[in-house]
Protein backbone atom coordinates (compact mmCIF):
# COMPACT_ATOMS: atom_id res chain seq x y z
CA UNK A 1 0.00 0.00 0.00
CA UNK A 2 1.30 3.59 -0.46
CA UNK A 3 0.69 6.44 0.97
CA UNK A 4 1.64 10.20 0.19
CA UNK A 5 4.53 11.18 0.86
CA UNK A 6 5.06 13.86 3.59
CA UNK A 7 6.88 16.92 2.60
CA UNK A 8 8.61 18.84 5.05
CA UNK A 9 9.41 22.58 4.22
CA UNK A 10 13.54 21.72 4.54
CA UNK A 11 12.27 19.23 1.45
CA UNK A 12 10.13 21.49 -0.59
CA UNK A 13 12.95 24.00 -0.29
CA UNK A 14 15.78 21.52 -1.62
CA UNK A 15 13.39 20.65 -4.73
CA UNK A 16 12.51 24.16 -5.33
CA UNK A 17 16.42 25.06 -5.67
CA UNK A 18 17.98 22.01 -7.20
CA UNK A 19 14.76 20.30 -9.61
CA UNK A 20 13.50 24.17 -10.51
CA UNK A 21 16.11 26.31 -10.06
CA UNK A 22 13.53 28.75 -8.40
CA UNK A 23 15.39 30.31 -5.73
CA UNK A 24 19.17 29.79 -4.51
CA UNK A 25 20.82 28.39 -1.44
CA UNK A 26 21.10 32.18 0.36
CA UNK A 27 17.08 32.21 0.01
CA UNK A 28 16.45 28.69 0.96
CA UNK A 29 18.58 29.14 3.76
CA UNK A 30 16.99 32.37 4.88
CA UNK A 31 13.32 30.73 4.75
CA UNK A 32 14.59 27.94 6.61
CA UNK A 33 15.75 30.23 9.29
CA UNK A 34 12.77 32.16 9.68
CA UNK A 35 10.79 29.03 10.12
CA UNK A 36 13.05 27.95 12.52
CA UNK A 37 12.40 31.52 14.39
CA UNK A 38 8.61 31.14 14.04
CA UNK A 39 8.46 27.27 15.49
CA UNK A 40 10.36 29.07 18.89
CA UNK A 41 8.00 31.73 18.73
CA UNK A 42 5.12 29.11 18.35
CA UNK A 43 6.80 27.23 21.76
CA UNK A 44 6.57 30.63 23.10
CA UNK A 45 3.18 31.63 22.72
CA UNK A 46 2.15 28.24 23.45
CA UNK A 47 3.26 28.18 26.62
CA UNK A 48 0.92 31.20 27.83
CA UNK A 49 1.18 32.41 31.56
CA UNK A 50 2.98 29.37 32.53
CA UNK A 51 6.06 30.86 30.16
CA UNK A 52 6.18 34.31 32.17
CA UNK A 53 5.43 36.03 28.97
CA UNK A 54 2.43 37.69 29.34
CA UNK A 55 1.40 41.10 29.49
CA UNK A 56 3.61 44.48 28.89
CA UNK A 57 7.08 45.05 28.69
CA UNK A 58 6.54 48.43 29.97
CA UNK A 59 7.91 49.64 26.53
CA UNK A 60 7.21 51.59 23.63
CA UNK A 61 8.13 51.15 19.67
CA UNK A 62 8.48 53.51 17.33
CA UNK A 63 5.00 54.36 16.57
CA UNK A 64 3.95 54.94 20.48
CA UNK A 65 2.33 51.08 21.10
CA UNK A 66 3.26 49.40 23.82
CA UNK A 67 4.81 46.42 23.54
CA UNK A 68 4.06 43.12 24.85
CA UNK A 69 6.91 40.83 26.30
CA UNK A 70 5.90 38.66 23.40
CA UNK A 71 6.90 41.06 21.01
CA UNK A 72 10.00 42.08 22.19
CA UNK A 73 10.87 37.94 22.62
CA UNK A 74 9.61 37.31 19.02
CA UNK A 75 11.81 40.34 17.95
CA UNK A 76 15.07 39.06 19.45
CA UNK A 77 14.31 35.57 18.63
CA UNK A 78 14.03 36.68 14.86
CA UNK A 79 17.06 38.83 15.34
CA UNK A 80 19.09 36.35 16.91
CA UNK A 81 18.08 33.49 14.38
CA UNK A 82 18.92 35.75 11.26
CA UNK A 83 21.98 37.60 11.86
CA UNK A 84 24.33 35.19 11.79
CA UNK A 85 23.82 32.96 8.73
CA UNK A 86 25.15 35.13 5.89
CA UNK A 87 22.47 35.12 4.24
CA UNK A 88 21.56 39.00 4.98
CA UNK A 89 22.32 42.85 4.29
CA UNK A 90 19.93 43.88 7.20
CA UNK A 91 16.77 43.32 8.84
CA UNK A 92 13.97 45.51 9.88
CA UNK A 93 10.74 45.27 12.27
CA UNK A 94 7.87 46.98 13.45
CA UNK A 95 9.26 46.65 17.02
CA UNK A 96 12.44 48.91 16.24
CA UNK A 97 12.93 52.45 14.96
CA UNK A 98 16.14 52.08 12.54
CA UNK A 99 17.03 48.82 10.19
CA UNK A 100 19.17 46.27 11.88
CA UNK A 101 23.05 45.79 10.75
CA UNK A 102 24.22 42.55 10.40
CA UNK A 103 27.20 42.64 13.31
CA UNK A 104 30.71 42.89 11.45
CA UNK A 105 31.53 39.78 13.21
CA UNK A 106 29.03 37.96 10.44
CA UNK A 107 29.19 37.59 6.75
CA UNK A 108 26.72 39.30 4.78
CA UNK A 109 24.30 38.31 1.99
CA UNK A 110 21.97 39.77 -0.84
CA UNK A 111 19.02 39.96 1.18
CA UNK A 112 16.65 42.48 3.00
CA UNK A 113 14.44 40.68 5.45
CA UNK A 114 11.55 42.94 7.06
CA UNK A 115 8.94 41.69 9.71
CA UNK A 116 5.83 41.94 12.31
CA UNK A 117 7.30 39.58 14.82
CA UNK A 118 3.99 39.30 16.93
CA UNK A 119 0.95 40.18 15.00
CA UNK A 120 -2.29 41.19 16.73
CA UNK A 121 -0.81 41.86 19.83
CA UNK A 122 -3.95 42.96 21.54
CA UNK A 123 -4.57 39.36 21.16
CA UNK A 124 -1.98 38.05 23.00
CA UNK A 125 -3.05 38.00 26.18
CA UNK A 126 -6.47 37.01 25.67
CA UNK A 127 -5.34 33.54 24.16
CA UNK A 128 -6.40 34.53 20.44
CA UNK A 129 -4.28 33.38 17.21
CA UNK A 130 -1.12 36.04 17.24
CA UNK A 131 1.13 35.65 14.28
CA UNK A 132 4.31 36.36 12.47
CA UNK A 133 4.40 38.14 9.36
CA UNK A 134 7.51 38.55 6.86
CA UNK A 135 8.90 39.69 3.67
CA UNK A 136 12.17 39.25 2.12
CA UNK A 137 13.45 42.00 -0.48
CA UNK A 138 16.69 41.99 -2.07
CA UNK A 139 19.63 44.73 -1.07
CA UNK A 140 20.39 47.34 -3.77
CA UNK A 141 23.25 46.54 -6.04
CA UNK A 142 26.30 48.05 -4.37
CA UNK A 143 24.95 49.18 -1.20
CA UNK A 144 27.40 48.18 1.12
CA UNK A 145 25.78 49.67 4.41
CA UNK A 146 22.02 49.23 3.86
CA UNK A 147 20.00 51.86 5.80
CA UNK A 148 16.23 52.87 5.41
CA UNK A 149 16.55 53.91 1.94
CA UNK A 150 17.79 50.10 0.81
CA UNK A 151 14.45 49.09 2.27
CA UNK A 152 12.42 51.34 0.63
CA UNK A 153 11.29 49.34 -2.63
CA UNK A 154 7.72 48.80 -3.62
CA UNK A 155 5.94 45.10 -2.95
CA UNK A 156 6.26 44.25 -6.20
CA UNK A 157 10.47 43.85 -5.75
CA UNK A 158 9.63 41.39 -2.63
CA UNK A 159 11.15 38.06 -3.88
CA UNK A 160 9.40 35.62 -1.05
CA UNK A 161 7.02 36.64 1.69
CA UNK A 162 4.94 35.00 4.54
CA UNK A 163 3.06 34.75 7.40
CA UNK A 164 2.85 31.58 10.52
CA UNK A 165 -0.15 31.80 12.16
CA UNK A 166 0.03 30.70 15.83
CA UNK A 167 -3.68 29.11 16.52
CA UNK A 168 -5.53 26.28 17.24
CA UNK A 169 -2.47 24.50 14.84
CA UNK A 170 0.22 26.51 14.10
CA UNK A 171 0.64 27.31 9.87
CA UNK A 172 3.29 28.58 7.43
CA UNK A 173 1.92 30.47 4.62
CA UNK A 174 4.94 30.90 1.95
CA UNK A 175 4.99 32.31 -1.24
CA UNK A 176 8.38 32.49 -3.45
CA UNK A 177 6.06 34.56 -6.16
CA UNK A 178 4.94 31.44 -7.94
CA UNK A 179 1.64 30.20 -6.16
CA UNK A 180 0.99 30.10 -2.15
CA UNK A 181 2.13 26.69 0.15
CA UNK A 182 1.23 26.37 3.49
CA UNK A 183 2.85 23.98 5.95
CA UNK A 184 1.48 22.98 8.74
CA UNK A 185 4.06 22.24 12.63
CA UNK A 186 4.11 18.64 13.46
CA UNK A 187 4.63 19.60 16.99
CA UNK A 188 5.55 16.16 17.98
CA UNK A 189 8.39 16.01 15.01
CA UNK A 190 9.25 19.36 14.84
CA UNK A 191 8.91 20.06 11.55
CA UNK A 192 6.76 21.94 8.91
CA UNK A 193 5.01 19.68 6.99
CA UNK A 194 3.21 20.87 3.20
CA UNK A 195 -0.42 20.91 3.74
CA UNK A 196 -1.68 23.11 1.09
CA UNK A 197 -0.09 23.80 -2.37
CA UNK A 198 -1.32 26.23 -5.01
CA UNK A 199 -3.93 27.86 -2.89
CA UNK A 200 -6.44 29.93 -4.13
CA UNK A 201 -8.30 32.43 -2.87
CA UNK A 202 -12.09 32.37 -3.86
CA UNK A 203 -13.00 35.27 -6.83
CA UNK A 204 -16.48 35.58 -4.49
CA UNK A 205 -17.38 35.87 -1.40
CA UNK A 206 -20.32 36.82 1.63
CA UNK A 207 -18.14 37.54 4.00
CA UNK A 208 -16.40 40.69 5.30
CA UNK A 209 -13.63 41.84 8.12
CA UNK A 210 -13.24 45.06 9.39
CA UNK A 211 -13.34 46.76 12.56
CA UNK A 212 -17.48 47.85 12.79
CA UNK A 213 -16.62 50.49 15.21
CA UNK A 214 -14.73 52.87 13.58
CA UNK A 215 -17.85 53.42 10.71
CA UNK A 216 -18.05 57.12 11.81
CA UNK A 217 -15.01 58.01 10.86
CA UNK A 218 -15.10 56.55 7.85
CA UNK A 219 -14.85 58.32 3.96
CA UNK A 220 -18.33 58.53 2.12
CA UNK A 221 -17.02 55.21 -0.12
CA UNK A 222 -15.92 52.95 2.71
CA UNK A 223 -19.96 54.03 4.36
CA UNK A 224 -21.28 53.01 1.22
CA UNK A 225 -19.79 49.56 0.60
CA UNK A 226 -20.71 48.70 3.91
CA UNK A 227 -24.19 49.97 3.88
CA UNK A 228 -24.51 48.16 0.95
CA UNK A 229 -23.26 44.46 2.56
CA UNK A 230 -25.38 45.24 5.88
CA UNK A 231 -28.81 45.81 4.23
CA UNK A 232 -28.43 41.98 2.47
CA UNK A 233 -30.91 40.30 0.73
CA UNK A 234 -33.22 43.24 -0.06
CA UNK A 235 -30.59 45.52 -0.31
CA UNK A 236 -28.43 46.66 -3.77
CA UNK A 237 -26.80 43.35 -2.96
CA UNK A 238 -29.57 41.09 -3.23
CA UNK A 239 -27.90 38.70 -0.62
CA UNK A 240 -26.70 38.71 2.99
CA UNK A 241 -22.66 39.17 3.87
CA UNK A 242 -21.33 37.49 7.39
CA UNK A 243 -19.21 39.60 9.26
CA UNK A 244 -15.86 38.43 10.82
CA UNK A 245 -13.16 40.13 13.17
CA UNK A 246 -10.21 38.41 15.06
CA UNK A 247 -8.21 41.65 15.23
CA UNK A 248 -5.48 39.55 14.52
CA UNK A 249 -4.81 40.81 10.30
CA UNK A 250 -2.61 37.37 10.29
CA UNK A 251 -6.10 35.10 11.48
CA UNK A 252 -8.47 37.11 9.41
CA UNK A 253 -6.03 36.84 6.34
CA UNK A 254 -5.80 32.60 7.00
CA UNK A 255 -9.34 32.88 7.01
CA UNK A 256 -9.64 34.46 3.71
CA UNK A 257 -6.71 32.45 2.39
CA UNK A 258 -9.00 29.45 3.16
CA UNK A 259 -12.82 30.43 2.45
CA UNK A 260 -12.35 33.28 0.89
CA UNK A 261 -13.58 37.14 1.94
CA UNK A 262 -12.70 40.35 2.08
CA UNK A 263 -10.39 41.95 4.88
CA UNK A 264 -10.26 45.72 5.30
CA UNK A 265 -8.41 48.76 7.52
CA UNK A 266 -9.15 51.73 5.23
CA UNK A 267 -8.18 55.12 5.95
CA UNK A 268 -10.54 57.10 8.49
CA UNK A 269 -10.91 60.46 9.69
CA UNK A 270 -9.98 59.32 13.40
CA UNK A 271 -6.68 60.61 13.02
CA UNK A 272 -6.66 62.36 10.14
CA UNK A 273 -1.96 62.48 9.85
CA UNK A 274 -2.55 58.60 9.99
CA UNK A 275 -3.64 56.95 6.59
CA UNK A 276 -4.73 53.90 7.68
CA UNK A 277 -3.65 51.77 10.89
CA UNK A 278 -1.39 49.00 8.89
CA UNK A 279 2.02 49.54 8.36
CA UNK A 280 2.98 48.86 4.36
CA UNK A 281 6.59 47.33 4.59
CA UNK A 282 5.85 44.14 7.36
CA UNK A 283 1.96 44.17 6.93
CA UNK A 284 0.22 45.15 3.73
CA UNK A 285 2.79 44.04 1.50
CA UNK A 286 3.77 40.99 2.55
CA UNK A 287 -0.26 39.91 2.75
CA UNK A 288 -0.85 41.92 -0.76
CA UNK A 289 1.91 39.57 -2.38
CA UNK A 290 0.15 36.36 -0.16
CA UNK A 291 -3.42 37.60 -1.86
CA UNK A 292 -1.97 38.06 -5.10
CA UNK A 293 -0.37 34.72 -5.82
CA UNK A 294 -3.45 33.14 -4.21
CA UNK A 295 -5.70 34.81 -7.46
CA UNK A 296 -6.66 37.88 -4.67
CA UNK A 297 -6.59 41.55 -5.02
CA UNK A 298 -5.16 43.73 -2.73
CA UNK A 299 -5.44 47.74 -2.90
CA UNK A 300 -5.27 51.08 -1.01
CA UNK A 301 -8.82 51.58 -2.04
CA UNK A 302 -7.06 53.83 -4.72
CA UNK A 303 -4.14 52.14 -6.24
CA UNK A 304 -2.42 48.38 -6.11
CA UNK A 305 -0.46 48.01 -2.61
CA UNK A 306 2.19 46.04 -4.48
CA UNK A 307 2.76 49.16 -6.14
CA UNK A 308 3.07 51.87 -3.78
CA UNK A 309 6.46 53.53 -3.55
CA UNK A 310 7.49 53.26 0.41
CA UNK A 311 8.57 56.37 1.48
CA UNK A 312 9.26 55.86 5.36
CA UNK A 313 9.84 52.09 6.67
CA UNK A 314 7.08 52.62 9.48
CA UNK A 315 4.64 54.12 6.73
CA UNK A 316 1.04 53.24 7.30
CA UNK A 317 -1.49 52.21 4.29
CA UNK A 318 -5.07 51.43 4.15
CA UNK A 319 -5.54 48.12 2.98
CA UNK A 320 -8.49 45.93 0.96
CA UNK A 321 -7.70 42.69 0.21
CA UNK A 322 -9.00 39.22 -0.32
CA UNK A 323 -11.67 37.94 -2.70
CA UNK A 324 -11.08 39.65 -6.30
CA UNK A 325 -14.05 40.98 -7.02
CA UNK A 326 -15.49 42.40 -3.78
CA UNK A 327 -11.70 44.31 -3.42
CA UNK A 328 -12.33 45.04 -7.01
CA UNK A 329 -16.03 46.87 -6.36
CA UNK A 330 -14.83 48.95 -3.20
CA UNK A 331 -12.05 49.93 -5.06
CA UNK A 332 -13.85 51.34 -7.79
CA UNK A 333 -16.56 52.87 -5.76
CA UNK A 334 -13.22 54.64 -4.12
CA UNK A 335 -12.13 55.62 -7.62
CA UNK A 336 -15.64 56.97 -8.40
CA UNK A 337 -15.61 59.10 -5.17
CA UNK A 338 -12.01 60.77 -6.23
CA UNK A 339 -13.47 61.64 -9.74
P1 LIG B 1 -0.26 45.27 15.80
O1 LIG B 1 0.80 45.04 14.77
O2 LIG B 1 0.14 46.32 16.79
O3 LIG B 1 -0.72 44.02 16.45
O4 LIG B 1 -1.52 45.95 15.03
C1 LIG B 1 -2.02 45.36 13.87
C2 LIG B 1 -3.35 44.70 14.16
C3 LIG B 1 -3.78 43.79 13.05
O5 LIG B 1 -3.32 42.49 13.28
C4 LIG B 1 -5.28 43.85 13.13
O6 LIG B 1 -5.90 43.62 11.90
C5 LIG B 1 -5.55 45.25 13.62
O7 LIG B 1 -4.35 45.68 14.24
C6 LIG B 1 -6.67 45.30 14.61
O8 LIG B 1 -7.00 46.60 14.84
P2 LIG B 1 -8.20 47.05 15.84
O9 LIG B 1 -7.57 47.08 17.19
O10 LIG B 1 -8.62 48.37 15.33
O11 LIG B 1 -9.28 46.01 15.75
MG1 LIG C 1 1.32 44.21 13.30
Amino acid sequence: MSSTPRISLTRFLIEAQRDQGRINGDLRLLIEVVARACKRISIAVGKGALGGVLGSAGTENVQGETQKKLDVLSNEILLEANEWGGHLAALASEEMDDPHPIPHRYPKGEYLLVFDPLDGSSNIDVNISVGTIFSVLRCPDGVKEPDENAFLQPGTKQVAAGYAVYGSSTVLVLTLGEGVHTFTLDREQGSFILTGSNVTIPEDTSEFAINMSNMRHWEPPMRRYIEELLAGKTGPRGRDFNMRWVASMVADVHRILTRGGIFIYPRDLKDPSKPGKLRLMYEANPMAFIVEQAGGAATTGLERILDVVPEKLHQRVPVFLGSKNEVERVTAYHREARG
